[in-house]
């Protein structure tokens, strides 16, 4: 199995993923970000990708990521709304139909307050997904943050992130 977390978003539900469901060599994680910065802070020992901007430096990546042999199942993990999460997801998802045995997503929906356009890229790409991939679990980042509305910012993020998580191993491991 390998999960492949997919911009800031992503990777923070993977961090999640690594605390509650150690990989423990049971599924090899990567990460997948544009901005090479942030995939530097996310904590989980995991491999780390930076995406380059042009489309057939992406494909290429994608492709040596998915190369040397039975890939086996995948799983993607991904917060939808921003540019690098939205381009690439649906990128990756299709790569990996076409390699993999089979191919889950699990996608974050952004909140309300964020906008139209982002909105509207996120559902976007959900529906590239979706094109591709039979199994897509979508959370809501506007029904995840219910029963935190009481903390901060920063724990409410935590709290989210390891829900998302828990959906991950209920629907990707289980
Ligand atoms: N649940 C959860 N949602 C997040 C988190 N970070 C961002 N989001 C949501 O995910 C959407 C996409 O944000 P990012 O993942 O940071 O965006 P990105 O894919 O890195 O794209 P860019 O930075 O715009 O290139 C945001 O609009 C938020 O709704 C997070 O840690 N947890
Ligand atoms: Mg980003």
């Amino acid at each position: 199995m390998v999960v492949i977390a997919i911009g800031n978003g992503g990777c923070n539900v993977a961090d999640s993923l690594c605390r509650i469901f150690p990989s423990n060599g049971r599924y090899r994680l990567v990460m997948l970000d544009t901005d090479s910065e942030q995939l530097g802070k996310h904590k989980a020992e995991c491999e780390k990708v930076v995406m380059a901007g042009v489309h057939a430096d992406c494909e290429a990546a994608i492709d040596r990521l998915l190369a040397g042999g039975d890939v086996g199942e995948v799983a993607v993990v991904v917060c939808l709304g921003g540019k690098a999460g939205s381009r690439l997801a649906p990128l990756v998802v299709r790569k990996a139909s076409e390699t993999a045995t089979c191919v889950k997503c699990v996608t974050v929906m952004p909140f309300a307050f964020e906008g139209e356009s982002r909105k509207a890229r996120a559902e976007a790409a959900l529906s590239e997904i979706r094109g591709c991939v039979g199994e897509v679990v979508v959370l809501h980042n506007d029904s995840l943050i219910d029963n935190y509305a009481d903390c901060n910012i920063c724990d409410a993020f935590l709290q989210i992130d390891r829900e998302a998580a828990n959906y991950v191993v209920a629907n990707v491991f289980f």
